[in-house]
């Protein structure tokens, strides 16, 4: 069996990380302890892939949960799911990194580490084949971005053949005001572009306004955020975990969807999403899905695709939906918007069906795009980042905490070119002559670890 090991750290890392496995759990048809109760073959097929069985139909999470403080490991474990995790994989600090990459990073994250990767071996021994690793984490934070970092840069070293999954959270002033978060996040991202491959961006802003627009929330709370997460990564996730040919590993998933390795941070969305009091009166069609989840507002990161073009797409539908609706749809999308996909890259609409839904719902839809408009969120976060970096503001905190002030002008740059390559991927056209130029990735930002 192909598995994944999961990692989730930070207080951001561990919430979502636990509504994930509460939805894997009913997916799989497993009650909280991790006992099988259910009546569907497919359920077990690959659940393997997340899992490992303990005793004859009891499946334990691959799952090592972090922080650099006890508090969300103790809710976890006074949760309904407490039983659920190997209390071996839970590992803590105890001050915490107080908002500070640096702390995540350097300091009280560095005492952490050794033993985090040796739980990591051990999953990994266990592992028949493993396919690769998946986190979360926030970048706003001090534990989930510089622990993260750090975590992720380790596993790459170590085992540089595997395949390492992100899902980010990005932060928002409208969900977090905590002034450093623009640092912590730039300073994460510029890791992520070099030892994540795949990075699945979650925008506090879009999910905020998701809550608050479409579903009518007057003031969302974690939960709700975490509710439209869950959604998505089971989404996303359900071609790993699910019988099929289509993207059923990470590294399958990562060859359809990235053109360049860089450019691995992608836009996902979700459908439907209806608020709790229209529900009961709709019934969906596979058009209705469809036109929703390539809809801005169904986006989980606040940016608008229509400003971008499509590099690649990956659609999964799930519940009883009919294939050749499916297929029509996606050529009239195609068709209906044809600017709106690159040219250069032929055939790059991806479609899977997984006849099992989500729990609770008759039908959905998950949307993955690699679309030019996601470099929005890293502008909006590069303009927070330079209006206190051009004054230096707060930059003691994390010198103090042994970080030289260059490793900030090298985040700002990297993410700067970052940028640019994805405007530069957005202008290209078929028939620019790029094979006499320079390739694009390498006029950007090297990075070199002596720098
Ligand atoms: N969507 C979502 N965002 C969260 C959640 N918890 C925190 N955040 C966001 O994550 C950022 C703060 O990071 P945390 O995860 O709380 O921090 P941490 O990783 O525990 O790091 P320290 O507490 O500084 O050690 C802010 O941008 C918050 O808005 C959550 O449950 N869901
Ligand atoms: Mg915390």
């Amino acid at each position: 069996m192909r598995e994944i090991i999961h990692l989730q750290t930070g207080q951001c890392g561990n919430q979502i990380g636990v509504n994930f496995w509460e939805t894997l759990t009913k997916e799989h048809g497993l009650d909280n302890s991790g006992m099988y109760v259910g009546h569907n073959d497919n359920q077990l097929a690959k659940v393997d892939v997340y899992f490992n069985e303990a005793q004859h139909l009891k499946y334990v999470p691959r799952a090592i949960c972090v922080d650099l403080e006890p508090g969300s490991l103790d809710q976890i474990r006074s949760g309904e799911l407490g039983s659920l995790f190997r209390p071996d994989n839970m590992l803590h600090g105890s001050t915490g990194a107080g908002n500070n990459w640096a702390t995540g990073y350097y300091t009280e994250g560095a005492e952490l580490i050794e033993s985090v990767l040796d739980v990591v071996r051990l999953e990994a021994e266990r592992c028949d084949s493993l396919q690769g690793f998946q986190a979360t984490h926030s970048l706003g934070g001090g534990t989930g971005s510089g622990f993260g970092s750090l975590l992720v840069q380790k596993i790459r070293e170590e085992y540089p053949d595997r395949m390492m999954a992100t899902f980010s959270v990005v932060p928002s002033p409208r969900v977090s005001e905590t002034v450093v978060e623009p640092y912590n996040a730039t300073l994460t991202v510029h890791h992520l572009v070099e030892n994540s491959d795949e990075t699945f961006c979650i925008d506090n802003e879009a999910l905020y306004n998701i809550c608050h627009n479409t579903l009518k929330m007057k003031s969302p709370t974690y939960k709700d955020l975490n509710q439209l997460v869950t959604r998505v990564m089971s989404g996303v996730t359900t071609s790993l975990r699910f019988p099929g040919q289509l993207n059923s590993d990470l590294r399958k998933m990562a060859v359809n969807l990235i053109p360049f390795p860089r450019l691995h941070f992608f836009m996902v969305g979700f459908a439907p999403l209806t608020s709790t009091a229209s529900q009961d009166f709709r019934t969906l069609k596979v058009s209705d899905l469809t036109q929703q989840m390539f809809s801005a507002s169904n986006m989980m990161a606040d940016a608008d695709p229509a400003t971008g073009r499509y590099m690649t797409v990956a659609c999964l539908f799930r519940g009883k939906v009919s294939m050749r609706d499916v297929e029509q749809q996606m050529i009239e999308i195609r068709n209906r918007n044809s600017s709106g996909f690159v040219e250069w890259i032929p055939n790059n609409m991806q479609t899977v069906c997984c006849d099992i839904p989500p729990h609770g719902m008759e039908m959905a839809a998950t949307f993955i795009g690699n679309n030019t408009s996601i470099q929005t969120l890293f502008r909006r976060v590069q303009e927070q980042f330079s209006a206190m970096f051009r004054r230096k503001a707060f930059i003691h905190w994390f010198t103090d905490e042994g970080m030289d002030e260059l490793e900030f002008s090298e985040a700002e740059s990297n993410m700067n070119d970052l940028i640019s390559e994805y405007q530069q991927y957005q202008d290209a056209t078929a028939d620019d002559e790029i094979y006499d130029e320079e390739p694009v990735e390498e006029e950007g930002y090297e990075y070199t670890e002596e720098q």
